[in-house]
């Protein structure tokens, strides 16, 4: 690693996106350095919106400055190992990219779905634009499941498979549908998954519902 100090990293655990920086940090044999720093996003007063104007987690404080968004944070853990979340390879980092992408539009429309009961009154929940983002999330799941998914990376998962992995879980802690109807092969995927990378388990969102491989 190129630099041998203490990065501060704010999220909290049930995060999809924090999740992805710790587990990726775990299969880069990197996850020592990270401290974490539990943020609320709610508190005005809480110390990632001093660090970041957006006030949404994952930041990650580093000796040479503060970075952010998660994509942002996966490029800099990539650097110091190069290689594994993205291929050195141009045309096969850009393919692993765009499914790191299409992980976390699944998790920017699930986000959504909590945030619009969260923030709305029951009086004022509009159906419509929830079933748009669960739509969006279908769409995802359909295409991923299209590709006849196998995991087979062993300990040394992309950055796509990562954020898969975090977007599944975070499905099964919210609710916002069950990805297992409408992708049945990321069950298996889900359990190759589990058993081999690293990380996996210590970094389970608290209060996730049981499944097979967890
Ligand atoms: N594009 C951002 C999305 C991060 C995000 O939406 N994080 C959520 C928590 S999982 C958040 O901070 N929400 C609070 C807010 O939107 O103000 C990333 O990749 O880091």
């Amino acid at each position: 690693m190129a630099t041998t100090s203490l990065l501060q990293l704010y999220s909290s655990p049930a995060s999809p996106f924090g999740r992805k920086i710790l587990l990726a940090a775990h299969c880069l044999g990197l996850a020592d350095r990270l401290q974490v720093i539990h943020s609320d996003t709610n508190d005005p007063q809480d110390a990632n919106r001093r660090l970041n104007p957006l006030g949404k987690i994952p930041t990650l404080q580093t000796p040479d400055g503060v970075l952010y968004d998660s994509r942002v944070i996966l490029n800099f853990l990539d650097q110091q190992a190069p290689g594994q979340l993205f291929s050195l390879d141009a045309a096969a980092r850009l393919k692993t990219e765009t499914e790191a992408a299409l992980a976390d539009g699944i998790m920017d429309a699930a986000i959504l779905i909590v945030y619009e009961s969260r923030f709305r009154p029951e009086t004022h929940f509009v159906e419509d634009f929830v079933e748009y983002q669960r739509d969006k999330i279908r769409r995802a799941l359909h295409s991923v499941e299209a590709s006849q998914p196998a995991y087979g990376r062993a300990a040394q998962p992309d950055a796509g498979q990562i954020g898969l992995a975090c977007a599944l879980d975070y499905l099964d802690l919210r609710g916002q549908l069950d990805w297992r109807a409408e992708a049945p092969s990321l069950t298996g995927w889900m359990a190759g998954f589990a058993a081999d990378v690293p990380g996996y388990h210590a970094t389970l969102p608290p209060g996730i519902p049981p499944a097979p491989w967890h």
